[in-house]
């Protein structure tokens, strides 16, 4: 049985559908991301920075988003959900989930906390306007990238692509970011794996209101 440390709007949203596709049983252990509410200690105990998510199994615990994502893939090979240690797509798989976790994700934190980059507060739009460039600078390469592949890895769907859909979930008007018409091969990937099942069930509350 896993345990996942959850909270709407966050990468646990990414992790919970993975467990969906696997069809692991997991239970959802409620925490939250705002600055200014208190984190379960058994949370902060696994992961000091107070960071969601964090994933408990018998016999172990772990957190990053993209870590979690390839342990989950490569413990439960018969969902499919990534290639091979052997297969020459794993590759791209790597570097893809690794540069959504330290690049892409590292751009939205930029506009989500820019006090996190800022030395003063005076200095936090400078970096929140910063932030908004990078991650269009960031959703461009990805979008080049992809091209005219119909998932990340070219033909087949991935984790990846679970992955991508989760990151275009934070664009927002009102943070200034991009639109996600201006990366029209991310949108076509995100258009398909929001159809998914599992996508719909954890999405809800996302397809109901994407501004919620
Ligand atoms: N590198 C981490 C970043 C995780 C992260 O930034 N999580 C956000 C939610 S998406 C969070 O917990 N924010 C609360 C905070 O930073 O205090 C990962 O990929 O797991």
């Amino acid at each position: 049985m896993y345990k996942l440390f959850y909270t709407l709007k966050s990468a646990s949203m990414g992790v919970r559908v993975l467990l969906e596709e696997i069809g692991a049983p997991y239970e959802l252990l409620e925490t939250s991301v705002e600055s200014d509410k208190p984190r379960p200690s058994e949370q902060l105990a696994i992961n000091p920075n107070g960071w969601v998510p964090v994933l408990t199994w018998e016999g172990g615990t772990m957190y990053e988003c993209a870590a979690i994502t390839m342990f989950l893939c490569d413990r439960h090979p018969e969902a499919g959900l990534a290639p091979s240690i052997d297969d020459p797509a794993r590759a791209l798989y790597l570097q893809t989930l690794v540069y959504f976790s330290n690049s892409v994700q590292n751009a939205y934190q930029l506009t989500y906390y820019p006090d996190r980059f800022a030395d003063t507060p005076a200095d936090e739009p400078s970096a929140q306007r910063r932030g908004v460039r990078r991650l269009r600078e960031t959703w461009q390469v990805i979008d080049d990238q992809i091209c005219d592949n119909e998932w990340v890895l070219g033909n087949r769907f991935s984790a990846a692509d679970i992955y991508l859909f989760m990151l275009t979930t934070w664009l927002r008007k009102a943070r200034g970011h991009s639109v996600i018409n201006e990366f029209p091969n991310v949108k076509r990937i995100a258009d398909l794996v929001v159809k998914r099942p599992s996508v719909q069930f954890v999405y809800q509350p996302w397809i109901e209101n994407p501004e919620y």
